[in-house]
């Protein structure tokens, strides 16, 4: 799976790209993640990305024309185009049903922003799938892509050392209960025990003890979440 990252800042991402899981799916050619910086489509003297809202108002608008053209140069770079997503806190929320549907795709194109965000001609005419991280504001699209980025990829064949985990997965399927509790050693620690019966080797009581650890922390959370989330 590829994905192309469109951003002021490519730099963000240098650390988070060659650690762990996304590390090592990039060496095994499980996945491409191509940084462009949208400044290198800016025209001029002074490479303008921004500039003041016309109207008036605090903060500066990313401009139309390197962001079409950045868009565009880039979509034409690979086959296929890809899908477009645009991360903003006005889009749709990000939750795993998006990132299920998000995962079937050869090639993601995620567009990130920052300040005041795009001019609304970018949506008009590139017209990209919309998607916040959840409501509340940040400073940019970088930190979303890469919720993205490591949400999609635990999807990819290959990528997660058990071929299974992804669909044992809270919230995966229709179940969505929450995990139980794990521990590993010691058996003991400030006074805090693991619980026996993990102890005992007993397999049938184990799973019987986790299932039912599950379905306590679902109605705790379920209890604690607004409708809404429900
Ligand atoms: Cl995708 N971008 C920004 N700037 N803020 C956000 C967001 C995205 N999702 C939640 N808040």
């Amino acid at each position: 799976m590829r994905f192309d990252v469109l951003t002021l800042f490519p730099q963000i991402f240098g650390g988070y790209l060659t650690q762990s899981l996304l590390a090592k799916a990039i060496e095994r050619h499980l996945v491409d993640v191509q940084l462009h910086d949208i400044r290198d489509w800016a025209k001029g003297k002074h490479k303008k990305v921004d500039d003041r809202p016309f109207g008036g108002g605090p903060g500066m608008v990313m401009m139309v024309e390197p962001v079409v053209e950045c868009v565009e140069a880039v979509q034409a770079m690979a086959q296929p185009p890809g899908r477009l997503i645009q991360l903003t806190p006005q889009g749709r929320r990000l939750d795993q049903s998006v990132v299920e549907e998000l995962c079937r795709e050869a090639r993601l194109i995620l567009l990130c922003g920052r300040y005041e965000g795009f001019d609304e001609r970018v949506s008009e005419i590139l017209k990209p799938d919309a998607i916040s991280i959840g409501d509340y504001v940040l400073n940019g699209g970088e930190v979303a892509a890469m919720v993205v980025i490591d949400a999609v990829i635990r999807h990819v064949p290959g990528v997660l050392g058990d071929e299974e985990s992804a669909k044992q997965d809270s919230f995966s399927g229709d179940e969505r209960q929450l995990e139980w509790a794990q521990y590993t050693r010691p058996r003991e620690f400030r006074g805090h025990a693991v619980p026996e019966v993990l102890i005992g080797g007993n397999h049938e009581q184990i799973a019987a003890w986790r299932a039912e650890q599950g379905r306590k922390r679902t109605e705790k959370r379920k209890g604690e979440m607004k409708n809404d989330e429900l």
